[in-house]
């Protein structure tokens, strides 16, 4: 039987989240991190932990048959991979940033300027689009730094918080692009790898569902259940039993996290007593 080999970062901000997302699913992985290979005994995958940057090749090249990583540097990579998921975490954006002192009227600042960053690529493309030449300075690492020793004008660089920037004397003036984990696979997966990827797919949608919904118990007199009916949307109809104590009655219902405290104002104005509000682990839909 074919299993999938999935490319996860060894040792950095994508770590730890990737190992969350097949435990959430489930599936365990043998603490493999010494190992290149670490074999999931309950589910048809391997975990290959390599360097983020190297990931977007052994994709394209079949070693390895999907990964995670970040948008920005499967871009820079310039491979050709298809999105199976966006993840939703490590987000940040990829900014052009200037010493914190210069007048910014536009994109223009940067004609002729020297760039520093690690994202030739995509910092190229985008200036190409807006007419702009410039001097890219690729640098592998502490871009930051760049303006303040000489090495450049301006940089392009990751920025989360913007204390970085911040703390270097510069400040942001273009965002070029954002950028999320995403799960990436290779084009040409067989029949029985592409399976086991749609598998992998509908638990991570499963464990997403759940987190953005919570259960939701009360107990209510019985005029009261139409209308709360009508402000809780629920999967599809609330349940309802009779509670021991006549006239009254007990509603279970899922609601969805956000207008979950609104709703909660509203159900006690109605007669709702003893809400309670429990997380979900799965929810198949
Ligand atoms: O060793 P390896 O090559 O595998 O890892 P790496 O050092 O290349 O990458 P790593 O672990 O630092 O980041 C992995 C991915 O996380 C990146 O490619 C981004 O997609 C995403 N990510 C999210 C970030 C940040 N947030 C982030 N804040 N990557 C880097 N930073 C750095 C940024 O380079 C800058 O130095 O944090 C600083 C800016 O942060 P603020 O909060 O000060 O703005
Ligand atoms: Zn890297």
């Amino acid at each position: 039987m074919e299993r999938l080999k999935i490319a996860i970062q060894k040792s950095g901000r994508l770590t730890e989240d990737s190992q969350q997302l097949f435990s959430e699913c489930s599936i365990d992985i043998q603490d493999g991190k010494r190992q290149l290979l670490a074999p999931s005994a309950n589910f048809p995958i391997d975990l290959l932990y390599l360097r983020d940057d190297d990931i977007p090749q052994y994709i394209a090249d079949g070693v390895a048959d999907v990964g995670i990583l970040g948008e920005n540097v499967w871009i820079e990579s310039q491979t050709e991979l298809r999105i199976a998921k966006r993840l939703g975490f490590a987000k940040c954006r990829l900014s052009l940033a200037i010493p914190r002192g210069e007048k910014y009227e536009g994109i223009d600042y940067f004609r002729g300027k020297r760039i520093a960053t690690t994202y030739a690529n995509i910092v190229k493309k985008y200036l190409a689009e807006k007419g702009i030449a410039a001097e890219i300075h690729e640098i592998s690492g502490s871009v930051e730094i760049a303006p303040n020793i000489g090495l450049a004008d301006a940089i392009c660089d990751i920025v989360s918080t913007g204390s970085t920037l911040m703390s270097n004397g510069l400040k942001e003036v273009e965002t070029v692009m954002y950028s999320e984990a995403l799960m990436l696979a290779n084009h040409n997966l067989s029949p029985e790898k592409e399976a086991i990827l749609q598998k992998l797919l509908f638990r991570i949608e499963a464990v997403a569902a759940a987190k953005q919904n919570k259960y939701i118990l009360l107990n209510a007199p019985n005029d009261s259940m139409d209308a709360i009916c009508n402000i809780l949307p629920g999967m599809k109809s609330p349940t309802i039993l009779p509670l021991a104590q006549s006239g009254w009655s007990s509603l279970h219902s899922v609601v969805n996290e956000e207008i979950f405290w609104e709703l909660i104002d509203q159900l006690k104005a109605l007669g709702a007593q003893g809400i309670l509000v429990v997380p979900i682990e799965k929810m198949i839909l």
